[in-house]
């Protein structure tokens, strides 16, 4: 995901938005997250694909809303990762499975959405054979311009 944030900066900049702090990476190299609810998740670990910001504005005072598109490839997942804000996500075609801290796995199948809470560790795989076309939505705070924070691997 971090691979998004250039051409965020560079969409939000042209689109005059107030002031957004620089992304920062807070992931902890000596604390790393591998498992959700004591399980080792299924799918290689791979940003989006395909990424697309759709819409990136102010909402309300001090907050702007952020509307991105892209592909979650058949058997790849992202990274355990938590959000500093809750958001949603749609996905417009193929399935999603989500591992999420204190639930069950779900699955999100095209023409569903799910809620990611903050502060929850979390992840998403595709377990299908056909790759998946997900928008992502998060009203965050001007001033923290970080919507996602991988803590399994800070490379990632
Ligand atoms: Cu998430």
């Amino acid at each position: 995901m971090k691979k998004t944030f250039a051409p965020i900066l560079a969409l939000t900049a042209a689109l005059s938005l107030p002031a957004i702090a620089t992304a920062q990476n807070t992931c902890d190299p000596n604390n790393l997250v591998t498992k959700i609810n004591g399980y080792a998740l299924p799918g290689k670990v791979e940003g989006l694909h395909d990424v697309t910001v759709m819409y990136n504005a102010a909402s309300r005072p001090g907050y702007h809303l952020r509307v991105s598109q892209g592909t979650r490839k058949a058997g790849t997942r992202v990274g355990i990762h938590v959000h500093n804000f809750g958001g949603h996500t749609c996905v417009l075609s193929g399935a999603i499975t989500i591992f999420m801290e204190g639930s069950p796995p779900q699955l999100a199948p095209a023409g569903t959405c799910y809620y990611m809470p903050k502060d929850t560790h979390m992840a998403a795989s595709n377990l299908g054979t056909e790759d998946a076309v997900l928008i992502d939505t998060f009203e965050l705070p001007n001033d923290d311009f970080e919507f996602i924070t991988i803590v399994e691997d800070c490379n990632k």
